[in-house]
């Protein structure tokens, strides 16, 4: 069977190199290339060097010019790296005709990213998904996989027509597959979707969080809902959305999902093949949008995750922002913090997942968001109708139920259809009194 990864693997030192027109995006491009360093650290690869290069225009061969190329050449051999990553997007010939010269591995961020993506991928959709993404990144560089594998077998330009004849063969098998795997994916999300039908037979209001990978949306998810979804210090570690119920202050219930993280330079095709599970999950009646305050680069996550829920088509909803790791800052620096965070979204709320500070208080105003907070009402409802008492707890509107000689006496919220049935069992004055 045609292997989507033909390259040797066993790489262990890269060379990071990110290229720049204007001086003005050096820093912007410092920044994502420490992120790749955790990227390709997180596959058990060592870095050698990072180096962001400015150039005056870029070229259609290998992206650089020949005199900054044939520096960047000199470096990568005095450092001895096995593999050079662009944090750029290189075209499938650049690729080539990198690797054809520097004789190691060429890879960019995009490909980074979907290993990291493969790496993780837990569930049968999410290895689909990502399997499908790489085969489609995967067709136009077969060419370059095959020249890869004639070089290591000593092939050279003798053997070019059997590699034109293989690339062909492989490419058919290539779009076979990804025909295959859609109509597996398409099969899966429909087992998903029954099966998450008969779990919510109980409409309960549904919240998603979304953002920046490594921003705590599990962990969020977690301290509301004391749950022990995986949380760690890596990027990506959440790959399929996973729903636990949560309890609000007043005691309604609701639905907390936790979702995929968005990055810089998501490739495009890996957010087409989480489209489906995206938008399943973004259907929610509120989106918190949780942002590591203490991340330098926050404002640049935030315009990221917006850009990505604009591509989802969920940028109409309602989305409330929740800055995470207040903890993480000095109290000065939050309040300046505070202050221009403000600025973006008024009603954004501020929060520790670590120490817990803030987490009450943005409940309360999912409740409020969500046209839950009203008030609370107290009900005798006889023995015979305890079906009304079973209605509240399933839509989540029961707070407190003691059972009593004549009935059972309840405090609630109920909602408007609920109110009009418990019409007559309404006790004005507080049942504890
Ligand atoms: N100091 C501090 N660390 C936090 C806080 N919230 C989360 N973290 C840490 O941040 C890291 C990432 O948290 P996760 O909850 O896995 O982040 P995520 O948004 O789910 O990330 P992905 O699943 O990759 O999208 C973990 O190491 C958490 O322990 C916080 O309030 N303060
Ligand atoms: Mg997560």
């Amino acid at each position: 069977m045609f292997e989507v990864k033909e390259k040797p693997r066993l790489v262990e030192k890269a060379f990071l190199l990110a290229v720049v027109l204007r001086e003005d995006e050096r820093e912007n491009a410092e920044s994502l290339l420490d992120e790749l360093e955790e990227l390709v650290s997180n596959l058990g690869i060592g870095i050698s060097q990072k180096k962001v290069v400015r150039v005056r225009k870029t070229f259609p061969g290998y992206l650089l010019g020949k005199g900054k190329f044939n520096e960047i050449l000199e470096k990568v051999k005095e450092v001895a790296c096995d593999v050079i990553v662009f944090d750029n997007d290189l075209s499938p010939s650049q690729q080539r005709n990198w690797e054809a010269e520097s004789k190691v591995l060429v890879i960019d961020r995009q490909e980074i990213i979907l290993d990291v993506f493969a790496a993780r991928a837990q569930t049968k959709e999410a290895v689909l998904q990502v399997k499908l993404a790489r085969l489609e990144y995967s067709l136009p560089r077969l060419r370059r996989a095959w020249s890869h594998l004639g070089r290591q077998r000593g092939g050279g330009v003798t053997q070019r027509g059997e590699g034109e004849a293989q690339i062909e063969l492989d490419q058919r098998m290539v779009r076979d597959q990804i025909t295959a795997t859609k109509k597996e994916i398409k099969q899966v999300a429909k087992t998903r979707k029954t099966s998450r039908k008969r779990r919510l037979r109980i409409p309960l209001p549904t919240v998603a969080l979304v953002g920046y990978t490594n921003a705590g949306k599990s962990t969020l998810l977690n301290r509301v809902c004391g749950s022990d979804v995986l949380s760690a210090d890596k990027l990506f570690a959440t790959l399929d959305p996973t729903s636990r119920q949560a309890r609000l202050p007043t005691g309604k219930k609701i639905i907390l999902t936790d979702t995929v993280g968005f990055i810089r330079k998501l490739p495009h095709r890996l957010v087409d093949a989480f489209r489906a599970t995206l938008e399943e999950t973004l259907v929610a009646n509120l989106l918190l949008h949780v942002v590591d305050l203490s991340n330098p680069q926050c404002e640049e996550h935030m315009q990221t995750t917006l850009a990505v829920l604009e591509e989802l088509g969920a940028e109409e909803k309602e989305i409330l922002t929740v800055f995470n790791k207040m903890d993480l800052l000095a109290s000065d620096s939050l309040q300046n913090l505070k202050l221009r965070m403000r600025n973006l979204d008024k009603d954004a709320i501020f929060l520790s997942c670590s120490t817990g500070e803030g987490v009450i208080n943005l409940l309360k105003v999912i409740e409020k968001k969500l046209g839950l907070a009203e008030e609370i009402q107290s009900f005798l409802i006889p023995h015979d109708r305890y079906e009304l008492v079973a209605k509240l707890r399933n839509e989540g509107r029961l707070a407190t139920e003691v059972a009593e000689d004549f009935g059972v006496k309840v405090s609630a919220y109920p909602s408007k259809k609920l109110k009009l049935e418990l019409l007559d069992y309404e006790v004005k004055v507080t049942l504890d009194k």
